[in-house]
C-alpha cells in the first residue's frame, strides 16, 4: 500500500487516474496510439511533477526549468496529458481531443516546437534519453560557468525498454557515467514488454548491471507505489554520479483484459474495455472528462514552480554575470559564431588554403570558438588529427572552486575530467 495516500489533497487515485483516462480517452478518439505507456507510468510521473520536477506551467521557458524528457515517445499521451492538467496554456483538452491529427499540437510522437513543455523531439528508441545526456552536460557546463544561483537544474528522463535497448543508449549512458552527470536521472519504465510480447523474446540484458558497469548509479522501486517512487527519486537527487532506477510497472495499468501484455502497447483499448478499466481504477468519469477538483490540484502543481521562477528572475537581475547569461541564453553569441563562421568561410573561399577536411572543421571550430564561451566540441577521441585547438572548457561542478581562485585555472579545467 502506497503511503501517499493523497496529492494536493486529492486522492492519489484519482490524480494518477486522470492521466490513465485521458491516455485511453484519447488513443480511443484517434483510433490509434499507445494507451499502456502512459497507464504504467502514471503513478511515477505524478510523483516526478508533483514532488521533484522544477517547472512553472505559466512560464515554460524559464531557462533554470528541469528538464524533462520522455524518451519513450510512444507514450505521447503521458506527457500531453501531463501538460494539460498541470496548465500549459497551448496544451488544451481540445488538443488531446485532436490527438494524431493533422496540424494539431498532439502528433503522435513528441516533435519540438508544437507545444510548449516539449523539450525535444522523441520517438526514435533512445534518441531521447542519448539528448537528455547532452541536456545535463550542458547544465554542468553552464552551473561551472554562471555557478548555483542562475544555473542549477536537473534532467530527468523516462525511457522505456526499447530506449535501452538501442545501441545509441551505449555511447551516451558510457559518457554520462564518465562525466559523473548526476543531475541526470534517468526513469525506466521497467514493464518487461515490448510491441512484439515479452522483452526476453528479443532481449535478456542485464540492464542494471550495463549501468554500474558505466559507473552509473543503480536503484529500483515498485512504479505502481507511489511512496516506493518517491524513496526512489530522493535518493536519485542525493547522487554523486548519474542515477537510472528500474521502476517496475505493468503496462496498461488497470485494464482488466490486456495489462500486461503487449495487447496494451500500442493499440486502442476498445470502448468496452476502456468502461471496465474505468471501473477498476475507481474513475467514474466520461470521455475527456477530468473533476473540478482533480484539475485544481493538478493546475496547483502546475504553478508550485512559479515562486522558484520569480526568486532566480530575482537573482539574474542582481547578478554581475546577467549581461554574459542574456548573451548566452538570448541567441546574441550564437549569432556572433555565425557571424564568425561566415567571414571565416569567405576567408577560406578567397585563399583556398590546401588543407586536409578534418584539418579545415577544426579551423571552423576555432573560427566561433571566442565569439560562444557556451560552444562546446568535442572529438572521437582524435584531437590531434582534428586539431582542435582552443582550450578545453569545463564542465564539471567541483572545478568551479578552482575557477574562482585563480584567474588562470579556466585554461586548465580539462574537458574530459580527469
Ligand atoms: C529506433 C526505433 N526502432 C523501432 C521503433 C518502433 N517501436 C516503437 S515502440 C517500440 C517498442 C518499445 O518497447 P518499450 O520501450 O518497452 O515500450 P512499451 O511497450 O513498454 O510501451 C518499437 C520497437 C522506434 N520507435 N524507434
Ligand atoms: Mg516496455
Amino acid at each position: 500500500m502506497s503511503a501517499i495516500e493523497k496529492i494536493e489533497g486529492v486522492e492519489a487515485r484519482l490524480m494518477t487516474g486522470a492521466i490513465r483516462a485521458l491516455a485511453m480517452d484519447a488513443v480511443e478518439a484517434a483510433k490509434s496510439g499507445h494507451p499502456g505507456m502512459p497507464m504504467g507510468m502514471a503513478d511515477a510521473a505524478t510523483v516526478l511533477f508533483s514532488k521533484f520536477l522544477k517547472f512553472d506551467a505559466g512560464n515554460p521557458n524559464w531557462p533554470d526549468r528541469d528538464r524533462f524528457v520522455l524518451s519513450a515517445g510512444h507514450g505521447s499521451m503521458l506527457l500531453y496529458g501531463l501538460l494539460y492538467l498541470t496548465g500549459y496554456a497551448d496544451m488544451t483538452l481540445d488538443e488531446l481531443k485532436h490527438f494524431r491529427k493533422v496540424g494539431s499540437k498532439t502528433p503522435g510522437h513528441p516533435e519540438y516546437g508544437h507545444a510548449q513543455g516539449v523539450e525535444t523531439t522523441t520517438g526514435p528508441l533512445g534518441q531521447g534519453l542519448a539528448n537528455a545526456v547532452g541536456m545535463a552536460i550542458a547544465e554542468a557546463h553552464l552551473n561551472a560557468r554562471f555557478g548555483d544561483e542562475l544555473v542549477n537544474h536537473r534532467t530527468w528522463v523516462i525511457a522505456g525498454d526499447g530506449c535501452l535497448m538501442e545501441g545509441i543508449s551505449q555511447e551516451a549512458l558510457s559518457l554520462a557515467g564518465r562525466q559523473k552527470l548526476n543531475k541526470l536521472i534517468v526513469i525506466w519504465d521497467d514493464n518487461s514488454i515490448s510491441i512484439d510480447g515479452a522483452v526476453s523474446l528479443s532481449d535478456a540484458t542485464d540492464q542494471k548491471a550495463r549501468f554500474a558497469a558505466s559507473g552509473w548509479n543503480v536503484l529500483s522501486c515498485d512504479g505502481q507505489d507511489l511512496g516506493d517512487v518517491e524513496k526512489a527519486l530522493t535518493a536519485a537527487t542525493k547522487s554523486d554520479r548519474p542515477t537510472l532506477i528500474a521502476c517496475k510497472t505493468t503496462i496498461g495499468f488497470g485494464s482488466p483484459k490486456k495489462a500486461g501484455t503487449a495487447k496494451a502497447h500500442g493499440e486502442p483499448l476498445g470502448a468496452e474495455e476502456i468502461t471496465a478499466a474505468k471501473a477498476a481504477l475507481g474513475w467514474p468519469y466520461g470521455a475527456f472528462e477530468i473533476p473540478d477538483a482533480v484539475l485544481s490540484a493538478w493546475r496547483a502543481i502546475g504553478g508550485k514552480g512559479a515562486s522558484s521562477r520569480e526568486a532566480w528572475e530575482r537573482r539574474l537581475k542582481q547578478s554581475d554575470q546577467r549581461e554574459a547569461f542574456q548573451a548566452a541564453f538570448g541567441g546574441a553569441n550564437l549569432d556572433a559564431a555565425i557571424t564568425a563562421l561566415g567571414l571565416h568561410a569567405a576567408k577560406v573561399a578567397a585563399e583556398k588554403p590546401a588543407l586536409a577536411t578534418r584539418a579545415s572543421s577544426g579551423a571552423a571550430i576555432n573560427a566561433m570558438w571566442a565569439a560562444m564561451p557556451e560552444l562546446i566540441g568535442g572529438s572521437a577521441d582524435l584531437t590531434p588529427p582534428t586539431t582542435r585547438s582552443p582550450p578545453a572548457r569545463p564542465i564539471s561542478r567541483p572545478r568551479i572552486a578552482l575557477a574562482a581562485t585563480s584567474a588562470t585555472a579556466s585554461a586548465s579545467m580539462a574537458w574530459p575530467r580527469p
